[in-house]
């Protein structure tokens, strides 16, 4: 049962990669120095500048991001092609970034992008306007409040880049062929063949689109969805500026940016090159995109670049003088509307379709992430795995209601409008809404829920109708960025909870059936618990890959001798166990068929129990076990399980007895004095009793003891990753998911700071929330393993917060208020 590479049982498979772009060449390069040389890269305009958006990228790289993963692919783009050179030019210039901020929430940004480039390893400092005015003498000093100075950032040439990478991919075997068009793919069994091109065909075991935004055209006739947007964007050239006149150099001023305009400038020796974001979105149809014409191709009139629409310019321009007032002395000379792609996300698209092995994406990337995408993808289909977490932009993560070309289209437009918002983590896009709504949503606009989105679901952060609750409540103020998306109910609502009995909305939490005669044996080898247990149990568990690194985090109901049903985290963990799965196993998303509440609080066993007439007492239905009963006239599975830390059941039945079950719960609760809860209190509860979420707290590049989830394994028994994992000992580790609290009771982090040791960055939080119940915020970081009662500090948009390294579980360690 090992990862899909070795089904091609070949140790140099034959590759055949689409585009030599940025992306194709930066893979084939990545590819033939882990060995595998049979790559061939096709293209279907003239080398060296085939024709896509790599043909004019201006090439400026700002590596950091709130992604940890877009700044690791960034910082290893600067690292590779600031060693690489074509005929003595190297291939990178640092020449620094410089990020301006001219209002007061802008400077509050870039202290948080200062905060992320710490945590993710990147150099840089907020700046005050004269230092920007030395950085960047022609800008007018008064309009600015200051800056972000990151000095390893600056401009890749990306052609030249495509051309070293492609000769030493060449003298390793590679061969690259352009004036191919490719019109078809071939598969047989499931699994792609060969590739069509306009001259021939040519075997392949895997084929990798790295198209670009032809992504969709070529996902067509591979038969796999490419959900990606093409968009055109602005980019244009002043005339030389007597500023600047005598310049040799192509550049040597930091690469800038000015976010609150959505534009960004860039030397091109004695001229200013500026790019906007601040036009309409311009969509264009990838299918309708004039193929390339050589004679028109020198006046880079290439099918990524659309006429230059002055009308779309003219505001920015009174901008870019407002900021460089040189640039009243002259007019742009050159411009035009380059064509690129925006996802759903605003991330890559990079993996192997489910539906068509051997099949891969490495699609809307920028030249900025170019060579660790090619890494990474290379990794994935010689290893099995990338080095990186790089789910973020797995292309399995988009659900089927997110993959509409209607979606698409309007997603990837607010993308590009919203490049250089400000964002707040919590913040979601405004369209189209509302998507997937669960059974319950209208009783939860009754209660005046307040919604944020996650994965197209609607889901209630708290309700108004729980007002009442917050008043006389002494919480401590918070600054206006973490008051964002944030209420006093929640803290009502987690209290609520604690105390007395609370419904959650749990619909979105995924849902798998696994069945058949085979499924006890599949899903007992890919996790790491026992599952050899009686119907009637429920098991947390973790799916690893084979190098140890946790894949997802379980519970699996044993409901029947051959039925199982798992709670799951994302949609790779449905692909994941599909590719293993053996021939006498089902496995269905049941997710959007089916709906659950979760009934946690002391109360919920008298709102649970008048409403069945199964014994719902601790000594009939335990902890972690499950149950089939009807609820009033709802047939449920009941589950003992709380990821809040209460008493109390997920409960479970068809989307179409949904709303019956929210109501007869509803009712039986009202004398109890139930309240709805939603997110908001969810999170900061879980983040108290110590519950991972997947994704955040540890991915597959941490093992199970590292991320303080070694309970949940077996090793005395067989299990993917197994192997791995027994070279690592669980008691001597070099990092730790650890515990923080927050000294000061009225401080508050939110996640993705960097952790100071000693007044070192070492760590980074993964998750935050205020514990209601503690009284102090609770903050989960990845730092060097450190004793209990360390003091460290947290950076929050530039302040150091004390922070002290807590034992866990923070709160009920003794399990008295679940067990029982
Ligand atoms: P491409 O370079 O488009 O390569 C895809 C290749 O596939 C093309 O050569 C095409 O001919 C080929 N192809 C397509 N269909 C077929 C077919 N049927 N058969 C054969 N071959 C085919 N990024 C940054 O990081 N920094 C920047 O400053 C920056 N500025 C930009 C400014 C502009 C104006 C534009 C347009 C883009 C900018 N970008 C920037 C984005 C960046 O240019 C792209 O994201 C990147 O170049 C994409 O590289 P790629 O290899 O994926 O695609
Ligand atoms: N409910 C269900 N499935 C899920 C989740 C859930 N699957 C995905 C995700 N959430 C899994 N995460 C957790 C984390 C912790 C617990 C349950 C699911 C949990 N842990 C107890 C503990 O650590 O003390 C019990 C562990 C044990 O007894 O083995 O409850 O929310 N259905």
């Amino acid at each position: 049962m090992s990862r899909t590479p070795s089904s091609s049982s070949n140790a140099n498979p034959r590759v055949v990669v689409i585009g030599a772009g940025i992306v194709g060449c930066s893979l084939a390069d990545e590819l033939t120095a882990r060995g595998w040389t049979d790559v061939t890269v096709l293209d279907q305009g003239p080398l060296p500048a085939p024709g896509g958006s790599t043909s004019h990228a201006p090439g400026l790289v700002f590596q950091t991001s709130p992604s940890r993963t877009l700044t690791r692919f960034a910082r290893y783009t600067v690292e590779k092609f600031g060693s690489l050179e074509a005929d003595g030019v190297p291939c990178f210039q640092p020449v620094g970034g410089l990020e301006l901020a001219t209002t007061q929430e802008r400077l509050a940004e870039l202290h948080r992008r200062a905060g992320y480039a710490a945590s993710w390893g990147v150099r840089g400092e907020v700046v005050g306007a004269a230092r920007c005015k030395e950085l960047w003498p022609l800008i007018d000093e008064s309009v600015v409040l200051g800056g972000f100075h990151t000095p390893d950032d600056g401009l890749a040439r990306a052609l030249l880049a495509c051309r070293a990478q492609l000769e030493r991919a060449v003298a390793r075997g590679a061969r690259f062929l352009d004036r191919h068009t490719v019109t078809g793919i071939e598969k047989e069994g499931g699994r792609v063949t060969a590739v069509v091109t306009d001259r021939g065909t040519f075997p392949a075991d895997h084929v990798v689109s790295a198209a670009g935004f032809w992504g969709p055209v070529i996902g067509r006739l591979a038969g796999v969805d490419v959900p990606l947007q093409p968009l055109a964007h602005q980019y244009a050239k002043t005339e030389p500026l007597a500023e600047l006149s005598g310049r040799r150099r192509e550049a040597s001023r930091p690469i800038l940016r000015f976010q609150d305009r959505d534009l960004y400038f860039r030397e091109h020796t004695d001229r200013i090159g500026i790019g906007s974001y601040a036009h309409r979105p311009l969509p264009v149809d990838p299918f309708a995109v004039p193929s390339y014409d050589e004679a028109r191709a020198r006046t880079m009139d290439m099918p990524s670049s659309y006429p230059f629409t002055p009308e779309d310019w003219a505001p920015s321009w009174e901008e870019c003088r407002r900021l460089l007032p040189a640039l009243r002395a002259t007019e742009i000379d050159t411009g035009f509307n380059g064509v690129f792609s925006f996802t759903p996300d605003g991330m890559p698209v990079l993996g192997e379709s489910r539906a068509l092995r051997g099949f891969w994406l490495a699609e809307a990337v920028w030249v900025t992430h170019s060579a660790g995408v090619a890494k990474a993808v290379a990794e994935w289909m010689v290893n099995g795995r990338p080095s990186l977490d790089v789910h973020e932009c797995d292309l399995t993560r988009f659900e089927e209601a997110q993959r509409s070309p209607a979606y698409i289209r309007e997603r990837g437009s607010q993308q590009f409008a919203e490049v250089y918002d400000v964002i707040h983590p919590l913040q979601p896009l405004a369209h189209p809404r509302p998507l997937r709504v669960s059974p319950f949503h209208a009783r939860q606009e009754q209660l005046g829920a307040s919604f944020l989105e996650g994965g197209g679901w609607e889901r209630p952060h708290w309700y108004e109708a729980n007002a009442a609750l917050a008043d006389g409540l002494d919480l401590p103020a918070r600054d206006a960025w973490s008051a964002r998306h944030w209420s006093p109910i929640a803290a009502a609502e987690a209290r609520a909870t604690r105390e007395n009995v609370a419904l959650y909305d749990m619909t979105p939490l995924r849902r798998l059936e696994v069945t058949g005669p085979g499924a006890l044996d599949f899903l007992d080898r890919m996790t790491t618990n026992n599952l050899r247990k009686k119907p009637g149990a429920v098991t947390y568990t973790l799916l690893l890959d084979h190098t140890g690194g946790i894949r997802s985090d379980l519970t699996v109901a044993r409901l029947a001798p051959d039925r199982f049903q798992v709670g799951a985290n994302s949609p790779a963990d449905l692909d994941w166990l599909l590719r293993h799965a053996p021939d006498d196993v089902h496995i269905a998303d049941i997710t959007s068929g089916t709906c659950c509440v979760g009934v946690w609080g002391p109360l919920a066993r008298d709102l649970v129990q008048p409403l069945t007439q199964d014994d719902f007492s601790h000594e009939a239905f335990g902890y972690f076990r499950a149950k089939r009963t009807y609820l009033g006239h709802v047939p449920v599975t009941a589950m003992r399980l709380s990821y809040v830390g209460e008493l109390g059941w997920e409960l479970y039945t068809t989307a179409d007895l949904g709303l019956r079950l929210w109501d007869t719960l509803w009712e039986a609760g009202r004398h109890l004095g139930v309240i709805a809860a939603g997110r908001s209190a969810f999170n900061s509860l879980r983040l108290e009793k110590g519950y991972r979420a997947w994704g955040v707290d540890m991915t597959d590049e941490h093992d199970p003891y590292e991320a303080g989830l070694g309970f949940a394994v077996r090793p005395d028994k067989d299990f993917v990753g197994r192997d791995a994992l027994r070279s690592r000992a669980p008691g001597d580790l070099a990092r730790r998911l650890t515990p923080l609290l927050l000294d000061d009771p009225a401080a508050v982090v939110l996640g993705k700071e960097p952790v100071l040791v000693d007044g070192t960055p070492s760590g980074y939080v993964t998750s935050a929330s205020y514990g209601y119940t503690l009284g102090r915020c609770v903050a989960y970081a990845w730092l060097p393993t450190l004793a209990s009662g360390t003091a460290v500090h947290i950076e929050y948009a530039g302040e150091k917060v004390p922070a002290t390294v807590a034992d866990e579980p923070l709160f009920d360690p003794k399990m008295t208020r679940i067990r029982r």
